[in-house]
């Protein structure tokens, strides 16, 4: 089923003053209806029903440009309450609609919609959303994408095409059983049975081969892969044999251009990478697998998707493979992070503090923060922090952060929505 984009409102933002050019910078206003309702699955030769953003894995993707506000009504046919998170956006001064469930509002209760106000600030690049009540966001996630502003292109050549690329995790139960009975029991939670690439878990899975996600792709074109990392638990490495990648953002922040033959993504994180398709026509695999560095045991599998070539040509009876790192290889997975650096050049420039008068240190589920510096000053309200591998979370490693009004309205929270979810 597909996503209802009702249109959009125009509105101007500001003007801006360039080299004595008078700018007009317009904001657009979008709104998309996402239902959440339950949907059959067949995946890895069984079959259960889970609960669904419009009844589709992964949900829809939602596009919007730097700067513009988008309005989502969540409409809840499922069975029980849920809240949706817009992961990586910032909400200045807004969050009522950030979304943690029992933490800045109560859950949406089935039978009941809520409409967020997602305000996009300074993020462009890929982020997504996902449903922040337990595990519901095994099955409840999609793609944000934000273009640049209009008028403005990206810090490198415009891609020939785009594509999301949603990694997740694929349990063949009941997930929120799944968890009720691991928090009831105190016992490990079950492990996932497999990953997913844009849904399907590819042809080294059993029952998979058919609906493998398959990528066409012209020959000697750049595309821009928008890399969600959805999956519950587990790091991932990701890479398309024979060809080199790119990596260009992070979070929707660009970055020093990476060039490298695999990735390190972790759960939560998002990677705007481009490839050229360069290699002779054929069939190549790109395949996600977990890094692991823990005692515990995790599902040790790799979801695979096909670069396929158009053209005329003889495939070959098994596409290439790339090479990724073990699942225990630390020096791969650090050495990928550490070349991560933020672009910081005239047009994008960062600015981090060099001054620090204060230092903090903050123990994850232990303790509060008081925030005494003006860096929080459009942060004010009640802001949930929590380590995003979803087991962690279950087991306590979370804290909230409740950052106080400012002196001015520009430093206040913005005035509450008319309605919330009540919590009874
Ligand atoms: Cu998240």
């Amino acid at each position: 089923m597909g996503i209802k984009n009702k249109g959009f409102i125009s509105g101007l933002l500001g003007f801006l003053f360039l080299d004595g050019l008078l700018l007009c910078l317009a904001a657009d206003i979008h709104y998309y209806d996402f239902v959440l309702q339950e949907a059959n699955f067949t995946k890895m030769c069984s079959t259960k029903s889970m609960l669904t953003v419009n009844g589709s894995f992964p949900g829809p993707t939602i596009q919007a440009r730097k700067g513009d506000t988008m309005f989502i009504k969540v409409i809840n046919q499922g069975t029980y309450g849920v809240t949706i998170h817009w992961h990586g956006v910032k909400q200045p001064r807004n969050p009522w609609s950030d979304g943690p469930e029992n933490i800045t509002q109560c859950p949406i209760a089935a039978g009941t919609s809520f409409t967020y106000e997602v305000i996009l600030s300074t993020e462009e690049g890929t982020l997504w959303w996902h449903a922040h009540s337990d595990w519901t966001r095994a099955t409840v996630h999609g793609a944000i994408v934000i273009l640049p502003a209009a008028g403005t292109t990206y810090p490198f050549l415009t891609p020939y095409k785009e594509q999301t690329i949603v990694l997740a995790s694929w349990f063949k139960g009941d997930v929120m059983a799944m968890i009720t009975n691991s928090i009831a029991t105190g016992t490990n939670p079950t492990q996932a049975d497999g990953y997913t690439i844009n849904g399907e878990p590819g042809d080294l899975y059993d029952c998979s081969n058919e609906t493998t996600y398959r990528l066409s792709v012209e020959y000697n074109k750049t595309y821009l892969l928008r890399i969600v990392n959805a999956v519950m638990n587990e790091e991932q490495f990701f890479g398309i044999a024979n060809h080199s990648l790119t990596v260009v953002a992070q979070d929707a922040a660009y970055i020093k251009p990476i060039n490298t033959t695999y990735i390190m993504i972790t759960p939560g994180q998002t990677m705007d990478v481009l490839f050229t398709s360069n290699q002779a026509l054929s069939h190549f695999y790109m395949a996600a697998s977990p890094y692991h560095d823990s005692v515990l045991t995790f599902p040790n599998s790799t979801a695979t998707a096909i670069v396929q070539y158009e053209g005329n040509y003889t495939a070959p009876s098994s596409p290439f493979f790339p090479t990724l790192p073990a699942y225990n290889d630390i020096d791969a997975a650090q050495k990928f992070t550490n070349s991560v650096k933020s672009l910081a050049n005239e047009e994008y420039p960062i600015s981090v503090p060099e001054r620090i008068n204060t230092r903090i240190y903050i123990a994850v589920s232990l303790n509060a923060l008081r925030c005494s510096n003006s860096s929080c000053d459009t942060a004010d309200g009640v802001w949930f922090m929590h380590c995003h591998i979803e087991r962690h979370a279950t087991w306590g490693m979370d804290t909230v952060l409740i950052v106080k009004n400012g002196t001015t309205p520009n430093t206040s929270m913005l005035p509450r929505p008319t309605y919330m979810p009540p919590c009874s």
